[in-house]
């Protein structure tokens, strides 16, 4: 149907998920399957001086016991990483080999070092528990700034000082030029707490070796299975990759955390080549936190230097990045090409560097979480403005408004170039500003200000901006930056001889309503109803080529390869209308599933030239039979979405218990598909950013003990602490794909962090609170209060 783009349309596949019906890797079950439990490292570091598995092997029910040592015998590799960030001398990054099952030493708590398996899980818990190892215990550490100094325990024998890569952007000698003459410099000190990704469902692997045919499948949780089986295959257990197949049914969530290889990924597949069954992992919840990557953890000192006037005139940061134990897959881009590429916001500052050291730390891996260094960029600049704002004594909105880059649209005028290596698309960051403003009613906010202070109570107001970038691209640039990976996506439309539509895309759906918004586009573009669509994503088998979903591109990149392949049906759908209706392929006007000859009542519906192509009696000469199509589309640029949003918290003085009054999110992410999927988004977006500000952080001791690693004490966010969230949106569409959309998955989780920070030191910047920590929980709120008043 024509108008489908725009519409909110419920999502389809919720009755599914609703009812129960979703079809997740756990709910998988093969015959003759075993299941596999692994043995873990209770220490942070240590050498493993010997295994004795010989009683487990004898256990009940198990079918296999193996080590590192016999990964090792087999040629099984290291999980690779993805992505290469070299030293700025130019030195190699350092990227120690990252066993599937240690290799004489553990790194953190949770290091697989054996796997159990056996005809249930109980069996091979039971058995895991008998699995003797020796270890010797060696000093941790956990900080990444800690990491890098001397007398640090060193985690690997060739990497000093802890370092993977130190990397730099920006002017260095003209941004120190701006601190020189600056009239007034705001300096912020801080960690970007580490946090855990918490997705619903656990991960989960099942390996399946097939004896009679020589193949491997694998069903994973995963976020991208052709990568998956392109790093598993061709780099990890040396197998041909069309003997290999990933599938990844429903999955529960991601936020990242299954964007990554993973080591039971490896070890079910090896495992059932060994034993010629079935083996099946599923992560019990304290594995989760313990071995699913880690996001965010960084150290920073940030700068902002002003003139008189309040013009920004420079920015600079420095920040210690923890990778954790290992390089986790795309670890590396995540401190520099997601982060310090965001450091100019929305704002002309003139002169901005970075400089980022990236540590190895005795804990779990730490890689991209949604937002994924956008956000960590956002907090720095935004609390930064505000801090400034307050500084000065102007309002932090005039300051904003007084530095913000003047509107551009990508087509009239050029993209933004920033100081700082990106190009921005389009942008009118001015208009929706005042919208934000004008939609939590900014004036009158500061004015119930000055009344509730007049009663005591603590009022904030917080603002943020923000700028992402989205759907990373091209292929060739972030080829150059260090990808070890192409940054494309592929889609084919399979036109069915009865008009019915099947689209294999890359693009793989975590809960983000890919069903519905492609089959939008779909239907949209051709002219059919949305149950006339059918999208198939997950299953390497099925779909060409992919490079998954995560940094917001599934509509950006994987629709825009969804139209690619559109636009050749209707292309080669307009040959076959035209011989049918007699004319010239110029002569027809494509709309509402019909092709018509322009000033005529000829006609021809999709659904007949579809069959005709399938039974092409009546045929174009020399024009192949059949309708369906793959394209790969590799975007000229990332796409910028940018908003507004406004946080107003009232702090309870005696206890420092936060409250969220209202929260208003005005975002602008180009033209949309589904405006209620994007709200959905920008929903769960804002909790996970405001869970950052005031509720979740991993606490590690200096053991390298994960102290929260479970539900009963790592919080999260629940319904009944948020307000109903007041959105609206600005369009600004993107120049540079034809749906003009732009990513929309992350934006609240990148915005929604700041504002809420800034909303609780605006409620008590007046009491002499200068800066708070996160998460900002009701002590260090409380105590906040009570050091400002002494
Ligand atoms: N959309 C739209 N119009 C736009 C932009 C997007 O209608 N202008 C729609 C899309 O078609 C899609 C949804 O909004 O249905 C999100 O699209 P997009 O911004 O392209 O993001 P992705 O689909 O690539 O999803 C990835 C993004 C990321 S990076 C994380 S992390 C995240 C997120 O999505 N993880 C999620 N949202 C999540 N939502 C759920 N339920 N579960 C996760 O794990």
């Amino acid at each position: 149907m024509a108008n489908l783009i725009g519409q909110s349309v419920k999502r389809v596949e919720d009755q599914r998920f609703i009812t129960g019906q979703g079809r997740y890797t756990d709910d998988i079950t093969l015959p003759n399957m075993t299941f596999a439990v692994l043995v873990r490292s209770p220490h942070a570091h240590a050498h493993v001086k010997n295994i004795d598995s010989s009683t487990a092997q004898n256990a009940p029910g198990v079918v296999g016991v193996f080590t590192g040592a016999d990964l090792e015998a087999a040629g099984i590799g290291g999980l690779p990483c993805g992505w290469q960030v070299d030293f700025k001398n130019g030195d190699t990054m350092k990227e120690p080999p990252h066993p599937v099952l240690a290799l004489g030493k553990v790194r953190h708590v949770g290091d697989p070092v054996a796997i159990v398996i056996a005809e249930t899980r109980d069996q091979a818990a039971d058995a895991a528990e008998l699995v003797d190892v020796d270890y010797e215990v060696l000093d941790a550490v956990v900080n990444s700034v800690t990491a890098t100094q001397d007398g640090a325990p060193q985690l690997f024998d060739d990497v000093p000082s802890n370092t993977a890569f130190d990397w730099a952007l920006g002017d260095a000698e003209k941004t120190d030029a701006a601190f020189a003459t600056a009239s007034h410099v705001t300096t912020l000190e801080y960690t970007n707490q580490r946090l855990v990704t918490n997705a619903i469902e656990p991960r989960c692997a099942i390996g399946d070796y097939d004896a009679s045919r020589d193949h491997y499948t694998l069903y994973s949780s995963t976020q991208n299975p052709h990568v998956i089986r392109l790093l598993m295959s061709a780099f990890v257990m040396g197998l041909p990759e069309h003997k290999v197949r990933v599938v990844s049914p429903d999955v529960g969530g991601g936020f990242g955390s299954k964007i990554f290889h993973y080591a039971e990924e490896v070890l079910t597949l090896w495992c059932s080549m060994q034993l010629k069954r079935p083996v099946k992992w599923t992560a019990q919840r304290s594995e989760s936190f313990l071995t699913d990557a880690h996001g965010r953890d960084h150290i920073t000192k940030a700068e902002l230097a002003l003139d008189t006037d309040g013009n920004i005139t420079g920015l600079r940061a420095k920040t210690y990045a923890n990778m954790g134990a290992y390089l986790s897959t795309f670890a590396p881009c995540v401190p520099t090409y997601l982060h310090g590429t965001l450091l100019q916001g929305l704002y002309t500052t003139p002169a901005v560097h970075v400089d980022v050291t990236a540590v190895f730390t005795n804990t779990t891996c730490v890689d991209a979480l949604r937002g994924a260094g956008r956000p960590e960029a956002t907090y720095l600049v935004e609390r930064l403005v505000e801090t400034a704002a307050h500084e000065l004594g102007i309002d932090p909105a005039e300051l904003r408004q007084k530095n913000f880059i003047p509107a551009f649209d990508g087509v009239e005028q050029p993209g933004y170039e920033t100081q700082v290596a990106l190009v921005y698309d389009s942008g009118d960051y001015a208009a929706n500003f005042q919208k934000g403003l004008e939609k939590a009613n900014y004036a009158d906010l500061r004015l119930q200000q000055q009344a509730a202070r007049k009663e005591g109570r603590l009022m904030g107001i917080g603002l943020s901006t923000f700028i992402e970038a989205c759907g990373i691209a091209p292929s060739a640039v972030v080829g150059s930056l260090g990808a070890r990976a192409g940054l494309f996506e592929s889609a084919g439309v399979r036109v069915q001889p009865t008009g019915k539509v099947s689209v294999y895309t890359g693009s793989h759906s975590q809960g983000q309503g890919h069903d519905t918004t492609f089959a939008q586009v779909v239907g949209d573009q051709l002219g059919i109803p949305l149950d006339d669509v059918e999208i198939i994503h997950g299953d390497t088998e099925q779909v060409p080529f992919g490079m998954g979903t995560y940094g917001s591109r599934s509509l950006a990149v994987g629709g825009m390869a969804i139209m690619k392949s559109l636009d050749k049906v209707k292309e080669k759908g307009a040959k076959i209308a035209a011989h049918l209706l007699e004319a010239a392929e110029e002569d027809l006007d494509f709309a509402d599933g019909q092709w018509t000859v322009k000033g005529t009542d000829q006609s021809i519906g999709f659904a007949d030239v579809a069959l005709t192509a399938y039974v092409p009696h009546n045929y174009p000469e020399g024009l192949e039979p059949g309708l369906e199509f793959t394209s790969f589309y590799d975007p000229a640029n990332f796409t910028f979405p940018f908003g507004t949003h406004v946080a107003v918290v009232e702090v309870d003085p005696d206890t420092g218990q936060v409250s969220v009054e209202r929260y208003v999110a005005v975002d602008d992410v180009g033209n949309i598909v589904n405006p209620m999927i994007v709200d959905g988004q920008v929903h769960g977006g804002v909790t996970h950013g405001i869970a950052q500000a005031l509720l979740e952080g991993a606490i590690y001791d200096d053991d390298g003990q994960l102290l929260n690693g479970s539900f009963m004490d790592y919080p999260l966010p629940r319904a009944d602490e948020l307000p109903s969230f007041e959105t609206d949106r600005t369009v600004t569409p993107c120049p540079h794909n034809a749906l003009g959309v732009k990513g929309v998955g992350e934006a609240g989780t990148i915005a929604a962090t700041p504002a809420i920070v800034n909303a609780v030191v605006d409620a008590l910047w007046h009491l002499g609170v200068r800066d708070l920590q996160m998460p900002l929980t009701p002590q260090r709120v409380w105590q906040a209060i009570q050091d400002a008043s002494a």
